[in-house]
């Protein structure tokens, strides 16, 4: 089926040029100026799934510009894909956002997370100005050495062996279906984003629990391997924790609760939280990098 974004793209790329015309198009009227960071952490994106919240995302991607972006992991979920193609136009303007940013400059890092685990075959090679790789080492402005990496590594090692045990993964599965539904009304009702699944998450001890084995897993890994801390993602719990000596910081994701973490200019790592800071109330649709406002998800 054609849309107008292919009748757009058609008139933007078929001039023979080597690159598509749309990386070098102004950004859509309407963005604010951009906030400044040093280094950006986005993981746990699931492209490919309903439950990733695009529109949040490119929300979000749009009002920040920063030096170094890393995609710590589980970007694109080859998982579901496997089980049937599902790509609403929202998700490849993730990937075109993202192209654009290191089109522009910004030095994009992709860790391969397990849900990507295809794309580790491909680690040290550089794809459209984005470079894969299987962890990498961030230093920090103040001079502190940050080992980033997806953490999946670290299911095995912790009390209930794996992620989400507390549940089983059908029950997980099934919560984050009620989420979708759930919020999917609270649109219609003009409410904000709530993420059920999160708030099940902190109030079930068993998962509350896991969290903590979990953070302190990765965090000896850090110890042990010399590093001032650690930033990975996978458990889709935000945190920046002090463990002894090094620190143990997750960026969430951007499934359940739309969370990044951000170095500023002086070296100071926050999280930010996207659904508090804009209220949580997504759009129906996504203006795309050539201005057209497309549905937020599949068959909206
Ligand atoms: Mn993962």
């Amino acid at each position: 089926m054609r849309t107008d974004v292919d009748t757009l793209l058609e008139q933007h790329t078929g001039n023979g040029s080597r690159i598509p015309a749309w990386l070098d198009l102004p950004d859509p009227k309407g963005f604010k100026p951009k906030r400044k960071y040093r280094t950006i952490w986005i993981s746990d994106v699931h492209l490919g799934t309903r439950g990733c919240n695009a529109a949040l995302l490119v929300d979000f991607l749009r009002s920040v510009q920063c030096d170094t972006l890393y995609l710590v992991g589980d970007i694109v979920d080859g998982w579901r894909l496997r089980k049937g193609w599902y790509w609403p136009d929202a998700h490849n303007e993730v990937v075109r956002r993202i192209l654009k940013m290191a089109h522009r400059g910004t030095r994009v890092v992709f860790i391969a997370g397990n849900h990507d685990e295809m794309l580790r075959d491909y680690a040290g090679l550089t794809f459209g100005g984005v470079e894969l790789a299987l962890e990498a080492v961030h230093e920090t402005v103040d001079g502190r050495r940050l080992l980033v990496t997806h953490g999946d590594a670290f299911d095995g090692v912790v009390l209930y062996h794996k992620w989400l045990a507390f549940l089983g993964d059908k029950a997980y599965s099934m919560l984050l279906r009620m989420n979708i539904a759930f919020n999917a009304v609270r649109r219609r009702l003009r409410m904000p984003y709530w993420s059920l699944s999160a708030y099940m998450k902190k109030k079930v001890k068993n998962a509350v629990q896991y969290v903590c084995s979990y953070e302190e897993a990765v965090a000896s890994e850090a110890i042990s391997r010399g590093f001032d801390g650690v930033v990975c993602g996978h458990i889709h719990c935000a945190e920046i924790r002090q463990f002894g000596g090094i620190t143990y910081y997750n960026d969430g994701d951007w499934v359940e609760s739309c969370t990044a973490l951000a170095e500023d200019a002086s070296g100071q790592i926050e999280i930010i939280d996207w659904v508090a800071e804009t209220g949580g109330h997504a759009s129906d649709t996504v203006v795309t990098e050539l201005g057209a406002a497309i549905p937020a998800e599949a068959g909206a």
